[in-house]
């Protein structure tokens, strides 16, 4: 069938793939839009496989239908999807790998909160696993700006809970296990029989937090029934689709419980969580917090002890406000080091050319070329895979860390669904002080140069603009200014400060006070407090 629509003016992608509200998903044909939009960019698409499933977040089900109706309509050959609509986000681009799928569809707002008024996302994964390019998420936003027709097939539903096959219109829809092609590559990666030694110490226990979304059944299969780990250590590990009504989110501020757990007398050995989606992670130790920047700069410097990472990494890349742990690492081992903008898919093109091996965001997020999305599950075997062979606590292999490389203090403030109007006019004022920033001294600390950062693809070229401003100091401390790129309320901005310590003696302090100065210099130079009308940030990580 081929039925008329209007635009919508508003479905641009943001930092992954198009996040709305899910009221707004649930107006007339605004998903339906979208996924056509998708198949008019991508003729292709018609005769291929692809790989459909979400976080099973509200709306998931409903949304999968509807992109299974369009998919038979648009003449595309085969769907597999995960069973109950369900797939972790790597999860999906393994899949899409493995079958060498054209690409897949996630259903996702990953760390947002869901329900019937939460968030919901769509994002389209191109064949190499990873989120589709800049280049395709413009053309999709330029195509639905002028769509007017959709094709939809009028099927019945499809049963999404039972493993097995059905025919639409002569598409062929496979309902697979959401779980096992997973688990089995985690074991192809890690050292399975070291790690199931590990948790079956008895002074050794953990605490996984599934948040009430997707790892659930990942964490059950991978850390309970392959690694032997109880079934108390593995908590809220039934996905619900609205998580709870909590944001599932792996922070200091989102993953209460488990925090209370880990900074108290009885602290399990190892702890960490990941968010709606799969792909974030969040590593704890008894009495001891592991920032993101410094995870991925621990995993760089002892990939070498992993089986999967055994024989050597190529690169590490990280996010340009990620802090400047893993580059150390980097110069120490001779290692190409990276600077990309924030999302992942922008390290698509560096793994896919073989520049890099392991790559992350400060914001909680890591992962490797064996898919090309960011993985918690995949972090969290990393780090039980490290414990194994060191025989380590994490607050030891963190602290000999520093001993090695330095200390990077490092913390995010977030000011949240803040007016936009407020936010422009924070950002139109900071750039236009930006040109007199580098050479002035604020506070005793001189600015060597300041910009709003700009990438340069080395693989294929394009360029990035505006990429967050960013205050880099003579003694190497940062201090950057963004815009939330995945938020669905007003606008949100993140400060991301850093500050390099060599002295031992001060490896132990307290980061907020740490990095007082620059937080006070921060909002000296953006009005910070003037024009977002806060005292205070949201949530500080
Ligand atoms: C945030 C993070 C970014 C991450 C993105 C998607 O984007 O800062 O590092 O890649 O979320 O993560 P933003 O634009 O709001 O800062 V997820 O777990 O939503 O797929
Ligand atoms: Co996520």
């Amino acid at each position: 069938m081929l039925i008329e629509t209007s635009p919508y003016n508003d479905q641009k992608p943001g930092t992954s793939g198009l996040r709305k509200k899910v009221t707004r998903f649930q107006e007339p044909n605004y998903l339906n839009n979208f996924v056509q939009s998708i198949f008019d960019c991508l003729p292709e698409l018609k005769g291929s496989t692809l790989i459909i499933g979400g976080d099973g977040r509200y709306y998931n089900r409903d949304a999968i239908q509807i992109i299974i109706s369009m998919a038979a309509a648009n003449q595309v050959t085969k769907l597999l999807i995960g069973q109950s609509g369900i797939l972790s986000t790597p999860a999906a681009s393994h899949l899409i790998r493995k079958h060498s799928a054209l690409g897949g569809i996630i259903l996702s707002a990953s760390h947002n909160p869901g329900g019937e008024n939460g968030d919901f996302g769509i994002k389209f994964n191109a064949s190499n696993g990873g989120p589709a390019p800049e280049s395709l998420t413009d053309e999709i936003f330029k195509a639905s700006q002028t769509i007017n027709t959709f094709h939809i097939a009028s099927n019945s539903p499809v049963d999404l809970d039972v493993i097995g096959n059905t025919e639409i219109e002569g598409m062929q829809v496979a309902i697979i296990d959401a779980v096992v092609d997973y688990a089995d590559l985690m074991e192809t990666l890690f050292d399975f029989p070291k790690i199931r030694n590990l948790v079956a110490k008895p002074d050794f226990n953990l605490c996984f937090d599934a948040m009430s979304a997707v790892t659930g059944p990942y964490a059950t299969e991978i850390l309970q029934n392959r690694l032997g780990v109880s079934p108390e250590s593995v908590i809220r590990k039934v996905p619900l689709e609205d998580f709870g009504g909590d944001h599932p989110d792996p922070n200091l501020a989102h993953a209460e419980e488990l925090v209370k757990r880990m900074f108290s007398s009885t602290a399990p050995t190892f702890g960490a969580a990941s968010d709606g989606d799969g792909d974030r992670n969040m590593i704890l130790g008894a009495n001891c917090y592991v920032t993101p920047s410094d995870s991925l700069a621990i995993m760089a410097a002892n990939a070498h002890l992993i089986p999967g990472y055994k024989t050597g990494i190529s690169g590490v890349a990280r996010s340009m406000p990620t802090s400047q742990a893993v580059d150390r690492v980097a110069e120490a081992l001779g290692l190409n080091a990276y600077e990309t903008p924030t999302g992942w898919k922008f390290f698509g093109n560096l793994l896919d050319d073989d520049r890099i091996t392991l790559c992350g965001e400060e914001s909680f997020g890591t992962g490797s070329d064996h898919v090309r999305e960011k993985d918690g599950l995949w972090a969290v075997l990393f780090w039980l895979n490290i414990l194994a062979v060191k025989q380590q606590s994490v607050k030891s292999v963190v602290s000999n860390h520093w001993l090695q490389f330095g200390r990077n203090y490092y913390t995010r403030h977030d000011y949240e669904a803040v007016d936009i109007e407020r936010v422009d006019n924070l950002f139109n004022s900071l750039e236009a002080k930006l040109p007199e920033l580098a050479g002035t001294t604020v506070a005793r600390r001189k600015i060597s140069m300041a910009d709003n950062f700009t990438y340069h693809d080395p693989v294929d070229g394009s360029v990035s603009t505006g990429q967050g401003v960013r205050c880099v100091f003579e003694d190497g401390a940062r201090i950057i200014f963004r815009r939330s790129g995945t938020g669905t309320s007003g606008a949100t901005l993140r400060l991301y400060v850093e500050h390099f310590e060599s002295d031992p003696e001060r490896f132990e302090l307290d980061t907020q006070e740490v990095l007082e100065d620059l937080l006070d210099i921060a909002d000296n130079i953006a009005q910070i407090k003037t024009f977002t009308g806060r005292d205070v940030a949201d949530v500080v990580t």
